[in-house]
């Protein structure tokens, strides 16, 4: 029998799941997580070991109803253009339609991002024959703002082949910038009103620190690494992101969906496995992170399961940081 999420713990242990973007629609609560599998395949910094090949759908009346997993939404099989690795996916509602959008590797083993339709929230949905033109890396995060515009937010490093892109053209043999650069930050492009293409260039975000000084590649404790998801709260824009090596989910502030954004500090601290990824919803009056940890698994880093927990903001707006195992 399905089981009501807890605070904290996997939502669902049937599957392994990770990579949760949640939204409320229809007065639900929607999970949009990537479905990990137990690949034979040996780890490395590329993530070779992540070869995800569906999408389930996950769901809440709220959080003292128990979880249904809708079953497969989207299958590789079904998506002309992919070859493997379908990573965190995304979804937004427009249109009258809802919108799931992905990343995952094309024929040539680029990164891509996809999109695919349903007029259900839980699919299935159809996925466009090709990849959004000129997209590329990873994690999508897309954010109807309230003027109905579009935005999506993306871009992952290392396996996530951001580093490759900086030329505008794909670079195998690319490497980041210098320690002593500024990071490399998240790219943002608005989306076309059906969102099945980019409106504007993709442009990369600028992130700084409370000086205004671009946050460098050597600062590891704050220079985005992927997972970007954009929030509203009280008319600013919340960019909050993995710092990947060194696991923390931190976030920074804007008054533009382009930014620049002003780091603000860390919303969590690092959960089990190598990486963390997360998103962030208000439902009801209150306000959730979504996040995964390999703790099910004994902490194999591609047997995610995804979580979750309340946030809590300050009078001004910053966030209280959450140690995930110091609450039950
Ligand atoms: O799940 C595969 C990749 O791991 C995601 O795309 C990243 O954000 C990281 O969670």
């Amino acid at each position: 029998m399905a089981k009501i999420a807890k605070p904290n713990q996997p939502i669902v242990e049937h599957i392994y799941t990770a990579d949760p973007s949640a939204h409320v629609f229809e007065g639900k609560i929607y999970i949009y997580p990537s479905h990990d599998l137990d690949v034979d395949v040996p780890s490395n910094d590329n993530g070779d070991q992540y070869g995800m090949e569906d999408y389930h759908v996950l769901s809440l009346e709220d959080f003292q109803s128990p979880v249904t997993d809708h079953g497969e939404a989207l299958h590789l099989k079904d998506v002309p253009w992919v070859k493997q690795q379908m990573w965190a996916p995304d979804a937004a509602y427009k249109n009258n339609t809802y919108y799931l959008f992905f990343p995952a590797k094309d024929k040539d083993e680029i990164f891509r991002l996809g999109v695919a339709t349903s007029s259900n929230p839980a699919g299935p949905f159809t996925p466009q024959e090709s990849y959004i033109p000129g997209s590329f890396s990873i994690d999508p995060a897309v954010l109807v703002d309230d003027d109905d515009r579009a935005y999506v937010y993306f871009g992952g490093l290392w396996g996530g082949q951001l580093e490759k892109w900086q030329t505008g053209e794909f670079d195998p043999d690319a490497e980041g910038p210098a320690g002593s650069e500024p990071a490399l930050g998240p790219i943002v492009a608005e989306l076309s009103d059906d969102m099945l293409s980019f409106k504007s260039e993709p442009q990369e975000i600028s992130i700084v620190d409370e000086d205004g000084n671009p946050i460098l590649a050597e600062d590891e404790d704050r220079r985005f690494f992927e997972g970007a998801w954009v929030h509203k709260y009280n008319g600013l824009y919340y960019l909050s992101y993995s710092t990947g090596t060194t696991h923390y989910i931190v976030y920074a502030v804007s008054d533009k969906p382009q930014g620049p954004f002003v780091y603000k500090g860390r919303i969590l601290e690092p959960v089990v496995g190598w990486t963390t990824h997360h998103s962030i919803v208000q439902f009801q009056d209150k306000w959730y992170l979504f996040y995964h940890d390999s703790s099910l698994s004994g902490g194999v880093n591609q047997k995610r399961s995804v979580k979750y927990t309340e946030i809590k903001y300050n009078e001004d707006g910053t966030i209280q940081t959450i140690d995930p195992y110091s609450e039950s």
